[in-house]
């Protein structure tokens, strides 16, 4: 007779881990990226993916805007049950626009690239910034057009080099200084390789109810990560200067967290999570504009990186409140209330004449 042997039933495998809404991280995850190995877009897509999935953001409320570039291609790479438009260079703006008026209970979320927003697209980015939109506009900032095979862009810093030894001899445009100073009312610089701060950055952004723009260094490993440029990874990591440890506590967690509050700025957003901003900075006042734009010039002037949120306005009329629209969203409206009948236009031809 055989001996029996008592095998013991394999425990039963840990269910998923899963957000808020019973999504898993898969469910915010994108095609597998095209981009080159250690390209900082790819980390930032990463970190779309976790605020996304940590915030309990339906992908289906999500429509994403991209231009032309290796940045605009990086909306392939996460959220694949999104909506999705992959504009013209330099025209994500007006298509985001006219997507956001149609669909205003939908979160906007631009990706798109330091030349695509000011070097082909600065007329249509600066009438984007004085709008106050509901949009995530995240500038994937790495000084060139990675795409082209790395020509200076326009948020290159002076005397930055080019591979081939060629100098840089324009000065860059501050995004974030332009933005601020446009009328954006959530603004930020980050970098690439600081998943803390990015992440907590993008988290307060979902949470915003107005335009928000976030200047992001990312490195372009194969046309400007060498000696001599500011945007690689060894010239940020020496150079960054960081404003505020930020931290982000979303309204359905409602933890009560203590901060000494000389220290630690809490800003109350519009769905009543709480960003916090603890002081690096003595004297540092993220709803002033005027220090804002000041500090963001010493800090150039200093060759820094300054890193941090250095606007944030949770009180200004966001366009579509200022619009007073109707509550359904327009894109669902039925075609009887959007094209009026023979009688109406007759009617109004009638008071033209
Ligand atoms: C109208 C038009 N002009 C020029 C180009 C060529 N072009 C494609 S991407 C690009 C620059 C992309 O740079 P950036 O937005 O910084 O993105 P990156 O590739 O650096 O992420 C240019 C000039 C184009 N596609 N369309
Ligand atoms: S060329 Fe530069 S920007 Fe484009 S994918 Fe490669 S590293 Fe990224
Ligand atoms: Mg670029």
């Amino acid at each position: 007779m055989g001996t029996t042997t008592n095998t013991p039933t394999p425990a039963p495998a840990p269910a998923p881990k899963t957000n808020r809404i019973g999504l898993q991280v898969i469910d915010y995850r994108g095609g597998k990226t095209t981009l080159c190995a250690g390209c900082g877009h790819n980390a930032i897509s990463e970190r779309i993916i976790d605020a996304m999935y940590e915030m309990g953001v339906s992908p289906e409320r999500v429509m994403k805007f991209s231009g032309i570039g290796c940045s605009s291609k990086s909306p392939a790479y996460f959220m694949n049950r999104s909506h999705s438009f992959n504009s013209v260079h330099g025209r994500m703006p007006s298509v985001a626009t006219g997507a956001i008026l149609a669909n205003k209970d939908l979160i906007a979320l631009g990706v798109t690239g330091d030349g695509d927003t000011v070097s082909i697209g600065a007329g249509q980015f600066v009438h984007l910034m004085r709008r106050n939109l509901p949009i995530i506009y995240i500038i994937e900032d790495n000084g060139v057009y990675g795409l082209t095979k790395g020509q200076f862009s326009a948020t290159a810093d002076l005397g930055s080099k080019l591979k081939s030894g060629v100098l840089n001899d324009l000065p860059p445009i501050d995004t974030c200084a332009l933005a601020i100073q446009l009328g954006a009312t959530f603004v930020g610089r980050s970098f690439s390789g600081d998943k803390r701060q990015l992440g907590a950055m993008l988290k307060a952004a979902i949470a915003h109810k107005g335009t928000v723009m976030l200047d992001v260094v990312s490195p372009c490993v194969t046309f400007n990560d060498h000696e001599g440029s500011t945007k690689s990874y060894k010239y940020v990591k020496e150079h960054e200067e960081v404003l505020q440890d930020v931290s982000f506590v979303p309204a359905f967690e409602d933890i009560a967290v203590d901060y000494d509050p000389g220290e630690t700025l809490s800003v109350t957003m519009h769905d009543g999570s709480r960003l916090q901003l603890r002081k690096l900075e003595e004297d540092y006042d993220p709803t002033d504009k005027i220090r804002a734009i000041s500090r963001l010039t010493e800090a150039h002037d200093a060759g820094d990186v300054l890193t941090g949120v250095f606007y944030v306005n949770t009180k200004a009329p966001n366009f579509l409140d200022m619009l007073n629209m109707v509550d359904q969203p327009l894109a669902t409206l039925p075609e009887s209330l959007t094209r009026p009948g023979r009688e109406v236009l007759e009617a109004a031809m009638e008071e033209l004449r």
